[in-house]
C-alpha cells in the first residue's frame, strides 16, 4: 500500500494513518489528486470495482463521499456490525441511495454479514447488494432509499421517534434511548420538495440527535447544477432552524469529524454539514464530471485511478492491516454491551417501564387489547345512529388509543376534519403542517425505528400527494396507518379538486398496502383492527365526510368483516349480485328493497376491503360472490376497477365531480337506488335472453 502523504485524520485515524499534517480548512478542491487515506481508497475501489462488474451503478458519489463516510463510520456511528438490531444504534441513512456501493462498502468493511461475495454480486439476482439500498434485504441497511429525499424525510422520522421514544422512556440517570440519527444527502435530496417539507418540520420539531451531511459536489445527472440549482442551501436550512456548519472540506477527514462532533453537541437543534467534494473524486477523467455520477469507470480509467490514488491491490482486494482499521464487531460489541448494562440497571429501577419499552421495540401489540373492543362499546357497530366513517373512526381510537401507547397520530393539519385526535392525546398527536408526502414518509422513519406505530390523516385526494411514500412503506412492509377523509364526491360543496376519483382504486394497486373503505362503524372499527394487527403490510383507511346509516348484521357477518368482504344482505333464489364499498353500501341495500317490490331478488355483498378479501381462499371467495349470476358494482370512484370481480356492469364516477351538496352530485351522477335497481333489472334480464 502507498504510503499516506496527506492524512488528516485526527483522533479517529487509525493507529499509523494519523501523523501527517493536519492544515486549517481550505476551500475543497475540484479537482482529483493524490487521494490519502488508505480507508478511503478502500471504498473508492470497491465501488468502482464492484460498479465495473455489474456493468452498471454509481461510482461518482460514493467515489467523492469516501472521507466523509471515514470521518462518520470510523469515528462517529455507534453500531454493531454483530447485532444491526441493537435497539439504541445510531442509524445511518443513504438519502442518495444511488450511492448504494458506498454502504455496501461500509457494511462489508465494518463486519456486517455482508461478505465480499455480496460484493461481486452487485446489483444481480438474489443478491443483497440490490442496485438500490433496501430494508429488509442488507444487514445494516435501516431503510430503503432510492427516490431522492425521502432518505431525508426518513431520517427526520427515525430522530422523531428517538426523540418521542426518550421522553416517554427515560428517566434520570438512566438514558436508554439516546442516539443519532446520520443522513448522507445529495443536491438531488435537496432538489425535491420533500426536503423542504421535513426539513422545515424537524427545524420547528428540534431534532437535534438530526445530523445531515450534504455532498455538496455541484453536479447531478444533467451536469453542473448551476444551471437549474442555485439555492443557497446554507441559508435555507438556517431559515428553518438548522444548525449549518459550511463549508467544510469533505475530502477532510479531520474537519468532517470536527463538524460531526460540533454536531453532536448542538442541544436544540439539528444539524447540516454542508460538505464540499468532487464527484468521482480519484478518477483522474471522470472526476468533477456528470459522467461520474452513473456509469461505469472503464477499465482503462479504473487503471489510471488506481495509479492516481495509490492503490495497488487488484479488484476487490482489501488487505488485512486494512480490514483491520475497518472492523468495527469488537467495539460494537462492546457498546451494546455496556448499553445492556445500562439497560439491566433501568430495569431493576422500573421493571414495568422495562417491559413495555422491550415490548414496543418487539413491535408486539400489547395482550389482548383488541379482544373485548367490539363489546367495550356496545354503541359502536350497533348503534341506530348514522355516523360518517371519519366520526366512526374517531371514537374507533378513543377506544383503542389507550390501549395501544405505541400509535403516534398526526394530521397533515386537518385534524378536525380528519378526526385523527382522541381524547388526551396531547403530544400522541402531531400536527405536521401542510406536508402530505413528508407526513408519509416521516411516518415510514417513525415505523422503521420501532417503538411507535404511526397514522396519519389527510383528504383522500391529496393521496396523490403522499403517494410514493405509501408505496415505499409497502416495499418496506411498514406498519402505517394512512387516514384518508372526504373519500368521495360525498364531501361535497368543495368541488372537483376535493373530490376523490381514481384514488380508491389506484392505491389498491399498490401490492402489499391494504385499502379498506368502510360503510358504516363497525367496518371502521374492524379495520383499524386489522390495520394495526398488520405488522407488516401498511393500511389506507378511506373514510367518509358524510354520515353513513348503520346496517344490520348477525354475529357471523360481523365476524366476517375482517375477511374483506361478505354477504351483508341475502336473497333466496338471488338473481343478481350487487357488490358494493364504502358509502354506496346503504344505497345497495335500499335499492334491493326497490328490487324485492320488482319481484328480482339479489344479493348485497359489501366488500370493505378488496384487498384483504383477495387473499382469502378461493371457497370463501365464490361463495361470497356467487356463481353464474350477474355480478353489479357500485362505488363513488371509477368504474373500470370492477372488471376484476367480473362485473357485467358497474355505476361509479368515470368523470371528475362537481361541486354541490353531496345528494345532488350523486344525484347527477346517477348513484341512487332507482338507477342502480333499473341497472340490475336489464343486466337480469340481459342474462336471461343469454341463457335462454
Ligand atoms: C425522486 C427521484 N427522481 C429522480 C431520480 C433519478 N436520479 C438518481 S440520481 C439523480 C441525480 C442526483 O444528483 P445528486 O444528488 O447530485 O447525485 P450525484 O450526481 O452527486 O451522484 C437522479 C435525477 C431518483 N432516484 N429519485
Amino acid at each position: 500500500m502507498t504510503a499516506p502523504t496527506a492524512v488528516c485524520a485526527g483522533e479517529h485515524a487509525p493507529a499509523g494513518l494519523a501523523e501527517a499534517a493536519c492544515g486549517g480548512w481550505e476551500a475543497a478542491p475540484r479537482v482529483s489528486g493524490p487521494m490519502a487515506d488508505p480507508r478511503a481508497n478502500a471504498l473508492r475501489a470497491l465501488a468502482m470495482d464492484a460498479v465495473q462488474r455489474a456493468h452498471s451503478g454509481h461510482p461518482g458519489a460514493p467515489m467523492g463521499m469516501a472521507e466523509m463516510a471515514v470521518a462518520l463510520w470510523a469515528g462517529h456511528l455507534r453500531h454493531n456490525p454483530v447485532n444491526p438490531k441493537w435497539p439504541d444504534r445510531d442509524r445511518f441513512v443513504l438519502s442518495n441511495g444511488h450511492a448504494s456501493i458506498l454502504l455496501y462498502a461500509l457494511l462489508h468493511l465494518t463486519g456486517y454479514d455482508l461478505p465480499l461475495y455480496e460484493l461481486r454480486q452487485f446489483r444481480q439476482l438474489h443478491s443483497r447488494t440490490p442496485g438500490h439500498p433496501e430494508a429488509g434485504v442488507t444487514p445494516g441497511v435501516e431503510t430503503t432509499t432510492g427516490p431522492l429525499g425521502q432518505g431525508l424525510a426518513n431520517a427526520v422520522g427515525l430522530a422523531l421517534a428517538e426523540q418521542r421514544l426518550a421522553l416517554e422512556f427515560n428517566r434520570p440517570g438512566h438514558a436508554i434511548v439516546d442516539h443519532h440519527t446520520y443522513v448522507f444527502l445529495g443536491d438531488g435530496c435537496l432538489m425535491e420538495g420533500i426536503s423542504h417539507e421535513v426539513g422545515s418540520l424537524a427545524g420547528v420539531l428540534g431534532l437535534n440527535k438530526l445530523i445531515a451531511l450534504y455532498d455538496d459536489n455541484g453536479i447531478s445527472i444533467d451536469g453542473p447544477v448551476q444551471g437549474w440549482f442555485r439555492d443557497d442551501t446554507p441559508a435555507r436550512f438556517r431559515a428553518y432552524g438548522w444548525n449549518v456548519i459550511a463549508p467544510i472540506d469533505g475530502h477532510d477527514i479531520g474537519a468532517v469529524s470536527q463538524a460531526i462532533d460540533q454536531a453532536k453537541a448542538s442541544t436544540d437543534k439539528p444539524t447540516l454539514i454542508c460538505c464540499r467534494t468532487t464527484i468521482g473524486q480519484g478518477s483522474p477523467g471522470r472526476a468533477g464530471s456528470a459522467k461520474a455520477h452513473g456509469e461505469p469507470l472503464g477499465a482503462e480509467e479504473i487503471a489510471r485511478t488506481r495509479a492516481a490514488i495509490g492503490w495497488e491491490h487488484g479488484p476487490f482486494e482489501i488487505p488485512q492491516s486494512l480490514r483491520m482499521h475497518w472492523d468495527a464487531r469488537e467495539a460494537g460489541q462492546l457498546r451494546e454491551m455496556q448499553w445492556r448494562m445500562r439497560f439491566a440497571a433501568y430495569r431493576a429501577a422500573f421493571p414495568g417501564l422495562a417491559a413495555e419499552f422491550e415490548r414496543r421495540i418487539a413491535g408486539q401489540l400489547p395482550t389482548d387489547w383488541a379482544a373485548t373492543l367490539l363489546v367495550a362499546d356496545p354503541e359502536l357497530g350497533h348503534g341506530n345512529e348514522a355516523m360518517a366513517s371519519r366520526k366512526a373512526s374517531q371514537q374507533v381510537l378513543a377506544q383503542i388509543a389507550p390501549r395501544v401507547p405505541e400509535m403516534l397520530g398526526g394530521s397533515a393539519d386537518l385534524t378536525a376534519s380528519n378526526l385523527t385526535d382522541f381524547p388526551g392525546c396531547g403530544n400522541r398527536h402531531l400536527s405536521y403542517g401542510v406536508r402530505e408526502f413528508g407526513m408519509a414518509a416521516v411516518m415510514n422513519g417513525v415505523a422503521l425505528h420501532g417503538g411507535f406505530i404511526p397514522y396519519g390523516g389527510t383528504f383522500l385526494t391529496f393521496s396523490d400527494y403522499s403517494r410514493n411514500a405509501i408505496r415505499m412503506a409497502a416495499l418496506m412492509r411498514l406498519r402505517v396507518v394512512h387516514v384518508f377523509t372526504h373519500d368521495s364526491i360525498g364531501l361535497g360543496e368543495d368541488g372537483p379538486t376535493h373530490q376523490p376519483v381514481e384514488h380508491a382504486a389506484s392505491l389498491r394497486l399498490i401490492p402489499h398496502l391494504d385499502v379498506w373503505r368502510p360503510c358504516d362503524a363497525a367496518e371502521t372499527l374492524v379495520a383499524w383492527v386489522h390495520a394495526l394487527e398488520q405488522a407488516e403490510r401498511p393500511s389506507a383507511l378511506l373514510l367518509s365526510r358524510q354520515n353513513l346509516p348503520p346496517q344490520k348484521r348477525g354475529a357471523a357477518q360481523l365476524q366476517s368483516i375482517q375477511r374483506g368482504a361478505y354477504v351483508l344482505s341475502d336473497r333466496a333464489r338471488a338473481a343478481a349480485v350487487i357488490l358494493a364499498t364504502g358509502s354506496e353500501v346503504a344505497l345497495a341495500i335500499d335499492a334491493q328493497k326497490l328490487l324485492d317490490e320488482r319481484g328480482v331478488p339479489v344479493r348485497v355483498v359489501s366488500i370493505p376491503s378488496s384487498t384483504v378479501f383477495d387473499r382469502q381462499d378461493r371457497a370463501y371467495r365464490h361463495a361470497v360472490l356467487g356463481r353464474g349470476l350477474p355480478r353489479i358494482g357500485i362505488e363513488a370512484g371509477v368504474t373500470r376497477w370492477w372488471g376484476q370481480y367480473g362485473c357485467c356492469a358497474a355505476l361509479g364516477v368515470d368523470s371528475f365531480g362537481e361541486s354541490a351538496p353531496a345528494p345532488e352530485v350523486f344525484r347527477l351522477f346517477g348513484l341512487t337506488p332507482r338507477a342502480l335497481a333499473d341497472c340490475v333489472c336489464v343486466e337480469v334480464e340481459t342474462a336471461r335472453l343469454a341463457a335462454a
